[in-house]
């Protein structure tokens, strides 16, 4: 398959590329590396010194068989970005490329301005672009567990039926997010819905969970070389990463609030996953269709319990502290989310258990001098 990955230096974007590289498909990756410049806005690192992108593609073209092509470009750049579409010609492109912290959309306007209008515009030239130059092409969309927020009802995969004053319908489900960041996200699936409505395009709609990970088969090839942009402080920083950073620089586990709040994750590993089988997978002309993409959800005491029972039974300190709530979100709620289709289109799920834990605290350890404590602290709040 000839794959376009857009965001390809990132977090989730690099693993993404490598394994379909190493599937053997024809690769193109592309990024605006505008991460690597809002981390430097506030000083943070991810937690190993990350090559250059065309550093990265150098290291592993030089020993895989099956070579990656990059360019640097940006999805606002939409000459640029019809230009790509229109030499690579993609039959599946995948849509990373976005600002991904919910924090970093929430510091300020000026922050909530940028993420809103990169992400929406970046993905609004895009679906223009695969109108015109593409519009076989099956697009998979990164959206987030957290555009429906908690509702009081169950979470289906995207689409709710109704029944209103007798009358019956199939809607997208009602979304209720947490900040401007997710809020990005929902605005993208209605674009997306749009132009599968009225302009025929194919879409999956991934609504992830929040990701934990930090290696993959591919990035174990090299990990100096490899490895990805791993991070552990309060802006791009996922909560289970930050955990685990937390207990391997002997710091007590940030719970915010109370800690009831119920959360879905899943794997780097299985992101990758769930990615490779929606590709493998594609849906009908003109179809809008939704996996929520976790394999697993419980709420945030439970999972830093969970690294605690790690901690306690491999004697290494471990203690849980509540912290005040950063963020404006529900506490005690309401919390079932489906994910029956990804499962059902054969995803065997990694689970979250010691051995997880275990290869995750090792890679931090191994790089504690790199640990720059005092990012751990979450400064940004949602209503200062
Ligand atoms: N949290 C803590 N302690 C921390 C950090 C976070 O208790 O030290 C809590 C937060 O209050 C929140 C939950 O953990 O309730 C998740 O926070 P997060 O920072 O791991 O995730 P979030 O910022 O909400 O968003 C992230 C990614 C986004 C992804 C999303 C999935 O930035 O790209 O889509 O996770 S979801 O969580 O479903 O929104």
């Amino acid at each position: 398959m000839k794959v376009l990955i857009l965001g390809g230096d990132g977090y989730l974007g690099w693993p993404t590329t490598m394994h379909f590289a190493n599937e053997g498909h024809d690769v193109y990756a592309i990024d605006n590396l505008s991460k690597r410049k809002i981390e430097s806005e506030y000083g943070v690192e991810p937690l190993n010194i990350i090559k250059p992108f065309n550093e990265r593609v150098k290291a592993w073209n030089l020993n895989q068989k099956n070579k990656i092509k990059h360019y640097v470009s940006d999805l606002l750049n939409y000459k640029v970005l019809c230009e790509i579409l229109e030499e690579f010609t993609p039959e599946v492109i995948i849509h990373y490329a976005e600002q991904p912290s919910a924090p970093y959309s929430m510091a300020s306007r000026e922050k909530a301005v940028f993420t809103q209008y990169n992400n929406v515009i970046g993905n609004l030239n895009l679906l223009f672009a695969m109108k015109k130059l593409c519009p076989e092409a099956h697009l998979i969309k990164l959206g987030t567990m957290g555009e429906y927020g908690t509702p009081n009802i169950d979470i289906e995969e995207g689409w709710l039926n109704i029944e209103h004053n007798g009358r019956k319908d199939k809607v997208l489900y009602p979304k209720k997010p947490g900040s401007f960041y997710h809020l990005s996200k929902v605005h993208d699936s209605a674009n997306i819905e749009f132009a599968c409505r009225i302009w025929g395009l194919r879409c999956t709609d991934l609504n992830q969970g929040f990701v934990y990970g930090i290696s993959t088969k591919e990035i174990d090839l090299d990990y100096e070389n490899l490895a990805t942009s791993f991070h552990y402080d309060s802006i791009f920083g996922t909560v289970i990463n930050r955990f685990i950073s937390q207990v391997a620089s002997n710091i007590d586990m940030s719970v915010y609030g109370k800690g009831t709040q119920k959360r879905a994750f899943l794997n780097l590993i299985d992101t990758i996953n769930c990615v490779k089988i929606a590709a493998n997978n594609q849906p009908k002309k003109g179809e809008f269709r939704v996996f929520n993409q976790f394999t697993e959800f419980s709420s945030l005491n439970e999972m830093a319990n969970k690294i605690k029972l790690f901690a306690d039974k491999n004697k290494i300190k471990a203690e849980i502290k509540h912290v005040t709530n950063p963020r404006i979100e529900e506490e005690g709620h309401y919390y079932n989310p489906k994910n029956t289709s990804l499962i059902s289109l054969g995803l065997k799920p990694v689970l979250f258990d010691n051995e997880q834990i275990n290869k995750i605290f090792n890679v931090v350890k191994k790089n504690i001098n790199r640990i720059n404590v005092d990012s751990l602290e979450p400064k940004i709040k949602w209503k200062s």
